[in-house]
Parts: structure tokens; C-alpha cells; sequence
């Protein structure tokens, strides 16, 4: 069976924020058409965009799935409905929210899934973790590592440690 290369962000800024992340990893795990291939360190992030809000913790998600683009960013959604996301201010807080940023080498100005996503470039909390994961897709890596190096955003990205315990 061909499967794609996918990378996801994952973001939560309300609650358990870790937790909220791990059983964001539990319910991609569910789906027997997705196999988690890495997953960065954890990062707490600044907010970014204009909206006051809490911190944020973020991963990156290195996946292979057998799922077409649509049916992955439907069941992405599934997820923040499980969740308990609820959608109520543009960019701002949530639970947890799961952003496709490459389906392969897919590129894509669809409303509904714009590929790649339109604003790796423009967040940091996206580039970092992407470096983790990338090392054995240089093709990926030397874009992030262009974008780390021409970003304009400069808010704070750094390692979580929730005391001790490995990410
Ligand atoms: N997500 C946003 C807007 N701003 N900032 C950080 N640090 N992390 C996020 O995941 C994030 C954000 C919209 O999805
Ligand atoms: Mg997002
Ligand atoms: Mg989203």
C-alpha cells in the first residue's frame, strides 16, 4: 500500500495542556490508517498572533497514512471534537488543535486545506520542533532550516520540562 508523508503541528494552551497533547498522540494511534513515525520534544510557546492568551505547549508530528488529505483533516478534526475544543475566537485559545503543514509533496490553495500550511514560515513554535523531526527528510529540514533562518518571529520557543520526566 502507498502511503504519504505527513507532518502535523499540535498546539494546546488551556488546562492540562501535556495531557491534552498525549491524548492527542493516543487518538492518531486509534486509526489503524496512521502510523506515528516521530514526535518532537515538547515546547512552551508565546502566543503568536494578536490575540492575549495564555502560553502554549506545541509538538510536531511526523506520520505515514494511507488516508487521503480530506479524510485525515476530518478525522484531525474528530479529534478536537473529543477534545473538547470549541471554536470560538479566531487564533485563539484551545484545548487542542492539530494543523496539517505538508501532505506530501502536495501543494494546494484549497480553502478548506491550503498545503503547504501558509504560516511555518511566520511561527517559530512550528520551526523548531519541525527541526527535531526532519533529520531524515533533508529535503524538509533545509526548507526549515531556511525559514528558522529569515523568520520574523522571534517569540520565545523552549523545551518543556514538567519536572524530571522525559517528553
Ligand atoms: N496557534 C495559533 C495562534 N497562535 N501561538 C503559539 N505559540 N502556538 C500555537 O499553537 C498557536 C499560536 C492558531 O492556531
Ligand atoms: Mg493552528
Ligand atoms: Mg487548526
Amino acid at each position: 500500500m502507498t502511503t504519504s508523508r505527513v507532518y502535523l503541528s499540535v498546539g494546546s494552551n488551556i488546562g492540562d495542556r501535556r495531557q491534552y497533547l498525549k491524548q492527542a498522540i493516543t487518538q492518531l494511534k486509534q486509526n489503524a490508517a496512521i502510523e506515528i513515525v516521530r514526535v518532537s520534544s515538547i515546547y512552551e510557546t508565546q502566543p503568536v498572533g494578536g490575540v492575549k492568551q495564555d502560553d502554549f505547549l506545541n509538538i510536531a508530528v511526523a506520520l505515514q497514512t494511507s488516508l487521503a488529505p480530506l479524510e485525515l483533516l476530518d478525522y484531525l478534526h474528530q479529534i478536537e471534537q473529543i477534545l473538547h475544543r470549541k471554536r470560538l475566537i479566531h487564533w485563539g485559545p484551545r484545548t487542542i488543535d492539530l494543523d496539517i503543514l505538508y501532505f506530501d509533496d502536495l501543494v494546494s490553495q484549497d480553502k478548506t486545506l491550503t498545503l503547504p500550511h501558509p504560516e511555518i514560515k511566520n511561527r517559530l513554535f512550528v520551526l523548531i520542533p519541525m527541526k527535531e523531526i526532519t533529520t531524515d527528510d533533508p529535503k524538509i529540514l533545509h526548507q526549515i532550516e531556511t525559514m528558522i533562518s529569515e523568520t520574523s518571529d522571534h517569540n520565545m520557543v523552549q523545551k518543556y520540562n514538567s519536572g524530571g520526566e522525559s517528553n
